[in-house]
């Protein structure tokens, strides 16, 4: 199913006159408010396709029904966010979750919304029906060869998916690690885990990236194989010039002070991208913004500090991606609040940018007190006309998730799909 046009430009009326005096209040105060505009319609965020249905926990999974069935239904999922925000402009996809069997005629439908394939997911920690060697010990790092083999081989088979359907980059997410001290010999983890990425890296096609996600803890509750930014980066620094970190914002230790982390990354040119979640315990993967947006700001604020630093694109890169899961939430609309939030975040950090010489100066002045006030005045503007008009211009709606419910979307995917239609994935 699809939004007409007409629907959405109906909506719009009903809330222009509101909108247009917000937006007169905000561009009034800010110099340059086109150039802001215009870096907001170009940013676009990548959907899972694993958080297009409703997620779970080990305890239990509540679908809400008309979850999507297929491949094909997960894109039309991420067309509407796309047709209501125009910001949702990609999908990333999850092997085997999301195998596309006919890639032409998906990449064919995908281009019809408007949607890009954004980097690939393999899956190394779960183990298939009928696979020959299992995951429980680990896969890159496993003691046996086969294993490691066996996990290789699937990375390779996940880029060759990913040529099929035009996407850049390949995700490795690995849950290899160990639950009690003296399971694993670390060093020999690692030289496998090594190992292993290399063979991958080399048949990374040129124009590829290759993202190292790393995670504190989690399935593995004692070691994690790349548990961390300072071994991602080792990896990464290993492989080649072709290889990134990739942040995942829930998977730090308590308190971790992740805008300091993205600060050195980028510096080394070693970030790659982002999985936006938010988290109040773990890697909780709530909607984005919904528990520590400050920080979200500050993140975003050293993003396009150290970005413009290095003369970087902040739309093209960069992998923007959201990475979540929803419990008890319809994921259209948790997905829709999450990009939003993503949005928000990044205009405050692009008003940093007119004040950035006072910050400067404060900072070297050691005047923390004038630091502090900089950062929390964008902090604390209300920037909500900015992203809304930026998606007007763009064909979208001013409010997305108003009219989501106004035309009662998710009631027309249950009719259409059912109301026990749920999605493969997490
Ligand atoms: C992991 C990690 C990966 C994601 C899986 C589903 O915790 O965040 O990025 O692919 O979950
Ligand atoms: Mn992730
Ligand atoms: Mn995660």
């Amino acid at each position: 199913m699809s939004i007409e046009k007409y629907k959405i430009e109906e909506f719009n009326q009903s809330l222009l006159k509101d909108h247009q005096r917000k937006l007169d209040f905000i561009v009034a105060g800010l110099p340059g408010a086109e150039g802001i505009l215009q870096k907001l319609a170009d940013f676009q965020v990548a959907i899972p396709s694993w958080a297009l249905g409703t997620g779970g926990t080990r305890f239990g999974r509540f679908s809400g029904g008309g979850e999507p069935r297929s491949l094909e239904e997960k894109i039309e999922d991420v067309g509407l966010l796309h047709a209501l925000n125009r910001s949702s402009g990609a999908i990333s996809l999850h092997i085997p979750w999301d195998i596309p069997s006919k890639p032409a005629s998906i990449k064919a439908l995908a281009a019809q919304h408007g949607i890009r394939f954004d980097a690939m997911n393999s899956n190394t920690f779960q183990d298939q029906p009928g696979q020959a060697e299992s995951y429980k010990f680990g896969s890159l790092q496993h003691v046996r060869k086969e294993v490691r083999k066996q996990a290789i081989d699937h990375n390779i088979e996940v880029i060759r998916y990913g040529e099929e359907l035009g996407s850049k980059s390949l995700t490795v997410w690995l849950s290899d690690g160990s639950c009690f001290p003296g399971q694993l010999n670390f060093r020999q983890a690692f030289q496998h885990t090594l190992e292993g990425l290399k063979e991958i890296y080399a048949v990374l096609p040129a124009d590829w990236k290759m993202f190292v996600e790393y995670k504190a803890f989690e399935p593995n509750f004692y070691s994690t194989t790349v548990g961390d930014w300072g071994q991602s980066l080792l990896y990464t620094s290993k492989l080649g010039p072709k290889a990134y970190t990739l942040v995942d914002l829930g998977h730090h230790l308590p308190n971790a002070n992740i805008e300091q982390i993205v600060a050195l990354l980028l510096m080394e040119g070693k970030l790659g991208g982002f999985h936006f979640n938010d988290s109040k315990y773990g890697d909780d993967d709530l909607t984005v913004g919904s528990i520590k947006p400050y920080q979200l700001f500050l993140i975003f604020n050293e993003l396009v500090e150290g970005m413009d630093a290095r003369g970087m694109n902040h739309a093209t890169d960069l992998g923007w991606m959201i990475d979540a899961s929803h419990n008890v939430k319809d994921p259209l609309e948790d997905l829709l609040q999450s990009v939003e939030a993503i949005m928000l975040s990044y205009a405050q950090a692009l008003i940093v940018d007119l004040d950035r010489k006072k910050l400067v100066s404060a900072q070297q002045a050691n005047d923390t007190v004038a630091a502090q006030e900089i950062l929390q005045n964008s902090f604390r503007t209300d920037v909500r006309a900015l992203v809304a008009e930026a998606r007007r211009r763009a064909g979208g709606a001013l409010d997305p998730l108003g009219l989501y419910r106004h035309e009662k979307i998710r009631e027309q995917l249950m009719k259409k799909r059912g109301a026990g239609a749920v999605a493969t994935g997490l």
